[in-house]
Parts: C-alpha cells; sequence; structure tokens
C-alpha cells in the first residue's frame, strides 16, 4: 500500500527528452515513505485506487511539478537597504555606492549587530514568501559577516531554518563576498583567514555544503579566488562562483577548472567562458532580479548556452542590495521577457536544472519514480500560466518528502 495517491493530475515531470514540460496529462502520482512510488496516467495504475494506497486524493485537473527550487540566495541578512535603492533611482551606481562603503558593506554592519533569533526571525519571513509560492528546496549563502564568528553565524541560522521551516536547505560559505573595512589594503591576508579559518571551520562543523565567492573588480580576482578554490577542495567541498555580473573577470573559465556546480549572473561571458563551462559540465545559474534591479542593459548570452549545451537554471539572488525578490515565479516571467528564455526553459530552471546546481539531481527536480516526493499543485490552464501571470499566487497545496507543508483555497 502507498501513502497516498493523486488522482486526475496533470504532470509536468520536467524529466528532458520526452514531451514539453515531461508532460502527463490525466496523470496519477503515488507516494511511499516520503518518495514517488507511481508516476503515469491514470490508465495504467497497476489496480484499483482504493486498494492501492492508504489516502486518495483528487486533483480536479490541477498541474502538478517537482517542488520548486531556489538554487541561489542570500536569505539570512540584517538590516534593509531601501535607502541606496533611492539613491540609485537618483542615478548613483551600485558600484559608485559599493566603493563609498554602502552596498555589501552596509548590510555586513547590520548583519555582525543582529543576534540568531533576529537574522532567524527576518530570513523566515522571506523564506514564507517563497515558500507560498511552491519553493521546497532553497539554497543559502552567507557573506555578510566576513569574520569567522558572523559567517559561522549566518550558516547556523541557514541550518535552524531548515529544522523550523519544512524545507530542505543548502547552505553556502561566501566568506569571498566583499573586503571588509578591518582587511582595507590587504585582501590578500583576508583570502588567508578564509582558507586557513573559515573553510576549514565551516568544514569541521559540517555548516557549508559549498563554498562560492564574488570575483569581480569590486570583489576578488582570479587569483584570490583560485587559492579560496583550493582550500574547498582541500575539505571537499563542492565549489561555484559570483562570475561576470559587472564585467569579464574569467570567472567562467575559472570556476569551470575547477569543476564548479555553477557559474551565476553571468552578463558579460565570453564564449571561451562558455565553452569551458560547457566542457566542465558547470551550470549557467541566471538571475535576472538583480539585471532587472541594477538596471543593466548587457544580457547574459542565452543562445551561447544553448549552442554549447549549458543548462540553465535560475534564480532569486535574494539578498538586501541588488535583488529583493521573494518570488520565484516572478524570475520565470522575467527570464522569459528579460532574457529570451523559453516557459519550458525557465521551469526547468526552477526544478530540474536547479536540482542540478546544487548536486542534488538525483533525488530532486523532476517528478520520477524514486525520487523525493517533493511536489507542488497549481490551479492553472497550463503550465505557461506559471511564467505568464505576474502577481498571481496559484500554488494551492505543497508537500515535502511526502508530507502537506502547505493547503491553499
Ligand atoms: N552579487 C550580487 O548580486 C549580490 N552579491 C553579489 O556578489 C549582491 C549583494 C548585495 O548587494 O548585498
Ligand atoms: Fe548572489
Amino acid at each position: 500500500m502507498w501513502d497516498t495517491l493523486w488522482l486526475e493530475v496533470n504532470l509536468a515531470t520536467m524529466t528532458s527528452g520526452g514531451p514539453p514540460f515531461g508532460e502527463i496529462l490525466d496523470g496519477a502520482v503515488g507516494i511511499e515513505g516520503g518518495r514517488l512510488a507511481f508516476v503515469g496516467p491514470c490508465d495504467r495504475l497497476p489496480g484499483e485506487p482504493g486498494g492501492l494506497a492508504k489516502e486518495v486524493r483528487e486533483g480536479r485537473g490541477c498541474w502538478m511539478t517537482p517542488g520548486l527550487i531556489d538554487c541561489h540566495t542570500h536569505l539570512v541578512y540584517g538590516g534593509n537597504r531601501a535607502g541606496e535603492f533611492e539613491k540609485r533611482l537618483r542615478g548613483v551606481s551600485y558600484e559608485e555606492i559599493a566603493r563609498a562603503g554602502g552596498g555589501i558593506l552596509s548590510t555586513v554592519k547590520a548583519t555582525r549587530t543582529a543576534d540568531e533569533a533576529e537574522l532567524l526571525m527576518s530570513a523566515e519571513e522571506r523564506l514564507a514568501d517563497l515558500r507560498s509560492e511552491g519553493v521546497t528546496t532553497v539554497e543559502i549563502k552567507s557573506g555578510y559577516g566576513l569574520n569567522l564568528e558572523t559567517e559561522l553565524k549566518m550558516l547556523r541560522v541557514a541550518r535552524r531554518l531548515s529544522e523550523r521551516a519544512e524545507v530542505t536547505v543548502k547552505t553556502t560559505l561566501l566568506g569571498a563576498h566583499a573586503l571588509p573595512p578591518e582587511f582595507f589594503g590587504r585582501p590578500d591576508a583576508y583570502i588567508d583567514l578564509i582558507c586557513d579559518e573559515m573553510i576549514p571551520a565551516a568544514a569541521d562543523l559540517n555548516l557549508a555544503d559549498a563554498v562560492d565567492a564574488f570575483c569581480e573588480n569590486i570583489g576578488f580576482s582570479v587569483q584570490q579566488v583560485e587559492r579560496v578554490f583550493q582550500a574547498a577542495g582541500n575539505r571537499n567541498l563542492p565549489v561555484k562562483l559570483h562570475a561576470e555580473q559587472l564585467s569579464d573577470q574569467g570567472g567562467a573559465a575559472l570556476a569551470a577548472r575547477y569543476g564548479a556546480l555553477s557559474a551565476d549572473h553571468l552578463e558579460y561571458v565570453s564564449e571561451a567562458g562558455v565553452r569551458a563551462m560547457a566542457e566542465a559540465g558547470t551550470l549557467a545559474v541566471l538571475l535576472p532580479g538583480a539585471f532587472h534591479m541594477l538596471q543593466e542593459k548587457q544580457k547574459p548570452p542565452v543562445a551561447l548556452f544553448r549552442r554549447h549545451g549549458v543548462p540553465i537554471a535560475l534564480s532569486t539572488d535574494c539578498n538586501p542590495g541588488s535583488s529583493p525578490v521573494t518570488s520565484l515565479l516572478l524570475m520565470l516571467n522575467m527570464a522569459c521577457v528579460l532574457f529570451g528564455l523559453t516557459v519550458e526553459e525557465a521551469l526547468a530552471g526552477v526544478t530540474r536544472e536547479a536540482a542540478r546546481a546544487l548536486g542534488m539531481d538525483r533525488s530532486h527536480g523532476t517528478l520520477e519514480v524514486g525520487k523525493v516526493a517533493d511536489l507542488v499543485l497549481w490551479e492553472i490552464e497550463g503550465p505557461a500560466d506559471l511564467a505568464y501571470r505576474l502577481g498571481a499566487s496559484p500554488c494551492r497545496e505543497v508537500a515535502r518528502n511526502g508530507l502537506t507543508v502547505l493547503r491553499r483555497g
């Protein structure tokens, strides 16, 4: 006996190689022990529904997708930067604000002074927004501490969120996000601190699932990031990189050389960088919220990613500076309208490919027998509605590990 059987649901399984969206109309889904035990058309069920499962649920023609995965966020932070947003609207650039000690560093101040309970509470509110739209897995980076104590504090809060909020959390140490004031003029000494103390401590305490860095002229150089990647490798931590967001630094090629899970942003990536990513199997994570908020003009080269076969994932980049976004559905729309993705590419970008970007594609990201039963029920006419309707909230029910964690309307 299965625990639960869903009947009369249209499935966007998001498996590749078959029909668009891996679609199965008039489908059924069986769940047992938190895993998918059956995914197929209703008329291929191996028996009478009542005899197959303890609980039978009617989908009434709703659509079901895998639980959404937000694979790049800075969800845990202190303070608020709406004032900077107003400055940018008056023409001051993101880089100018950063160089004047605002930007990331203003959030660092607020995050250092906040205690764990405060950080947890504000992050929980943002996480609630994401969850209300079907997000079941979220990656959360540190990077607003920039000292050992606060980086670990952020990672601990991220781990606690996963216990409290019925969401799967992957944590990433982003010590190399910006140069903290106490290291001004000594960036290499700060890289020493990351390599010698932060990475070993995060690894020993099992607080980080990966290591990230910001490779940019207002961030860190390729040489500095390379040292961080080596230290991560010494502790068997996978790496990823904020690369080519504001300029071409050769970060994507570096990420590829270290077998990175993903290179993220990529507005300024060169064809050589894209080719290197393709060869290494490094994904492109696109972040249209940051592109929009910073009023960027240069788009990531989607046609090159397609031509070279670089898979594309999509994320909110939820952060207080460049992307105060807590709607992954909005990112579907922006990726289609601003970057020219198809709806299918966009939806794959927050399911199958996002799972791959987090190294969890064997267990998550598609509706397939054996995978974890993270799923969302949507009251929509078809998958395109998810990218088409701005501000709609068609999410009706969310299950994580086969258990209902959200039910609406
Ligand atoms: N790129 C981004 O878009 C975020 N971090 C990064 O390296 C922005 C972080 C912030 O402005 O607080
Ligand atoms: Fe980011």
